[in-house]
């Protein structure tokens, strides 16, 4: 079909990382985007987010994924962060037990900032370190199957698992929302629009480029 030729992507899916400062959110989403990772622990600046394309049951999907700059250190994350988002990567470091009892307050402020059907998956990073670990992966698979959510151990480091964390936690998103609507694919980019995403219509509005995609997206779907 020549649909292709309106839109580099089928849908566009906004997710957050979230997790305590120092875990690693900022080099998986520098390992998964640009393939790069920086052993320097200087906090993320700039970037807000970071976008990777990726072809998921036949579809072209934009994953575009938020990063703090920081503010995670004095719990300050606002509500602009969560909005719109359909994914979490919740992050915690498997060398630091902190970072993993944590992970229950983080959950508690998704469930108050974010849509409620936000799909969360859990990553204990660092895996590389093995001989510095102070949570078991038995204890966390256990801890994210009662909880409901999608677990895996990752390392930014090596590029363990990080490809896999986000195709799955992708894959999953876009099941629900394939089943969920059984929309045309212009329509559901518009809903998801609709849907309260303010920060994407205003990344979208960034640029000419990105405009006239939103301006065909409204032509297609009134
Ligand atoms: N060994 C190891 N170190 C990592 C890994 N991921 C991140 N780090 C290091 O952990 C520190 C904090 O990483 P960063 O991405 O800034 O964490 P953030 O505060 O959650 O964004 C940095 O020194 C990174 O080099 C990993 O998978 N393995
Ligand atoms: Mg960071």
């Amino acid at each position: 079909m020549a649909h292709r030729v309106d839109h580099e992507y089928d849908y566009l899916l906004k997710m957050v990382l979230i997790g305590d400062s120092g875990v690693g959110k900022s080099n998986i989403l520098s390992r998964f985007t640009r393939n790069e990772f920086s052993l320097d622990s200087k906090s993320t600046i700039g970037v807000e987010f970071a976008t990777r394309t990726l072809q998921i049951e036949g579809k072209t999907i934009k994953a575009q994924i938020w990063d703090t700059a920081g503010q995670e250190r004095y719990r300050a994350i606002t509500s602009a962060y969560y909005r719109g988002a359909v994914g979490a990567l919740l992050v915690y470091d498997i060398t630091k037990k902190q970072t993993f009892d944590n992970v229950q307050r983080w959950l508690r402020e998704l469930r108050d900032h974010a849509d409620s059907n936000i799909v969360i998956m859990m990553a204990g990073n660092k895996s590389d370190l093995n001989h510095l670990r102070s949570v078991s992966e038995e204890e966390a698979q256990l801890f994210a199957e009662k909880e409901g959510l999608s677990f895996l151990e990752t390392s930014a480091l090596e590029a363990l698992n990080i490809e896999k964390a986000f195709q799955t936690i992708l894959t999953e998103i876009y099941r629900i929302i394939s089943k969920k609507h059984l929309l045309p694919r212009k329509q559901h980019g518009w809903l998801l629009l609709l849907k309260g995403q303010l920060s994407t219509l205003q990344t979208l509005m960034e640029t000419p480029r990105n405009l006239a995609v939103l301006l065909r997206m409204v032509s297609v779907t009134t």
